[in-house]
């Protein structure tokens, strides 16, 4: 039952996949003995392609051609007309803005050559025409000559559906919502090492529902900078470039006693905190230790459909977090965060919530303090409500792969015993990272299909 339900999670990302691929993909992340059910047919994973509602515009390998192009001197803008149906708008100035001869772009770098003091922003055009080639040619009044390929034409078209889907591609912003009753989307460790598309089906799943998990590691040091690795570079922090989860003398963090750590997100204390955390499981406690997840992203919608005041107070009001020692070297870190962060359209994009840094420094109004902690208070209730959590205990060669502005994980205390101490060790990575080796991955397994 698991890998359908992996299938569902991950497939709406991997539809610009074909099904073989994907067939590949979601297998590589069996494991006999481990699935509750028998792996889906490529059928059927092409019935759930079929739900797909993005646009064509941003299929990478579907091609288009022009039937014919015109230039609307009124609106200062080219219309192209696709062979296919349809038609697309593209603005006097973008196009010269965006001109890829190499005198405006540096082709070794694909990037912008041309000035913006040198782009005239009111320019007309002296003729447009579709060349031998089918591509779209421009001559701009002081005769400088611009030609632009149907397809990257048609992937910058700018009507609404073909942003949204181009966005979507770009940055896979659906989320699959889930509560405890989430099977954990699971791979093995050698095979995201050495397989791309094993590794593609992990950051899939990692983007889309948040948490995936690795088995069959080494029980050793070193396994989250061999995933460090595999992406690009770890997140450096005051922790270190990886760092170690265990009971410590004169413990510089909570994190490293035997206590419980309630639900939290690691390291508010950064304006910028690490978008995924990964937590490799070298050795367990014999009693206690277990680790909890619950989905934020899920839990603010949750909030603000059940106590939308509450949902106001923690998407409004800015507090303060702290923390300071010495680890990687000596640091003094304030910031100030909203509990539930939310974008300019209201959308939550990050959740920053850590009893153990939230400072004694409270910058807010007397008459806002007693609301705060009542919004605190009802956030808290729903997230550790038992349907919402999923509980699970990390055995010696996992690994837990998690995204730090969405989900909050907590574990509950143990016993240290001196002959079988419970080590995790851990590491940081950004979004940045983890997204720009998913769409290198995605490239290169479309490639060679
Ligand atoms: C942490 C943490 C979980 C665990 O170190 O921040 O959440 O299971 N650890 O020890
Ligand atoms: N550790 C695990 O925000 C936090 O302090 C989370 C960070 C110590 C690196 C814990
Ligand atoms: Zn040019
Ligand atoms: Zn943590």
């Amino acid at each position: 039952m698991w890998m359908s339900t992996f299938a569902r999670l991950a497939l709406p990302a991997l539809q610009r996949s074909t099904s073989a691929m994907a067939c590949q993909a979601l297998r590589a992340i069996g494991r006999p003995g481990w699935a509750a059910g028998p792996l889906p047919s490529c059928l059927a994973l092409v019935q759930l392609r079929g739900h797909q509602t993005l646009g064509s515009a941003s299929l990478p390998l579907a091609h288009h051609s022009v039937r014919h192009v015109r230039a609307l001197n009124e609106e200062r803008m080219v219309e192209v007309e696709w062979e296919d149906g349809g038609s697309s708008l593209y603005p006097f100035t973008w196009l010269r803005d965006n001109c890829q001869c190499p005198l405006c772009t540096l082709q070794s770098a694909q990037a912008r050559k041309l000035l913006t003091v040198d782009l005239d922003i009111h320019t007309g055009i002296d003729a447009v025409e579709v060349n031998k080639d089918n591509k779209v040619s421009i001559v701009w009044p002081d005769q400088h000559t611009s030609v632009f390929d149907a397809d990257w034409l048609k992937r910058r078209c700018f009507s609404p559906a073909a942003r949204q889907a181009l966005k979507e591609e770009l940055f896979l912003t659906e989320r699959y919502y889930w509560d405890s009753k989430l099977r954990l989307p699971t791979a093995d460790f050698q095979e995201v090492l050495h397989d791309d598309k094993a590794a593609l089906a992990w950051f899939l799943a990692l983007r889309r529902v948040g948490i995936a998990y690795l088995k069959g590691a080494p029980t050793e040091r070193g396994q989250v900078a061999r995933l460090g690795e595999r992406i690009g570079y770890l997140r450096l922090t005051y922790y270190g470039n990886t760092w170690q989860v265990q009971d410590k003398f004169m413990a510089n963090n909570v994190a490293y006693t035997t206590g419980r750590l309630s639900l939290h997100t690691d390291y508010p204390a950064l304006h910028y905190s690490p978008g995924v955390q990964v937590l490799h499981c070298i050795s367990q406690a014999e009693e206690g230790g277990e680790s909890e997840a619950v989905d934020g992203f899920h839990m603010a919608e949750q909030l603000k459909k059940e106590d939308p005041e509450a949902f106001r107070t923690l998407t409004s009001l800015y507090v303060d977090f702290t923390d300071q020692g010495v680890d990687y070297c000596d640091f003094l870190l304030h910031s100030k965060k909203r509990i539930i962060d939310i974008d300019a359209e209201g959308q939550v994009v990050r959740i920053n919530c850590n009893n153990a840094t939230r400072d004694s420094v409270l910058d807010l109004p007397l008459h806002q303090v007693q609301p705060f902690y009542r919004a605190l208070k009802a956030f808290e209730s729903i997230l550790s409500r038992p349907e919402n959590v999923v509980t699970y205990r990390m055995e010696p060669g996992d690994i837990a792969t998690f995204d730090n502005w969405r989900l909050l994980h907590g574990r509950k205390k143990y016993v240290s015993n001196p002959n079988m101490t419970r080590h995790l060790e851990g590491a940081y990575l950004d979004w940045d990272e983890v997204m720009s080796r998913l769409r290198l991955l995605r490239n290169s397994v479309q490639g060679n299909i």
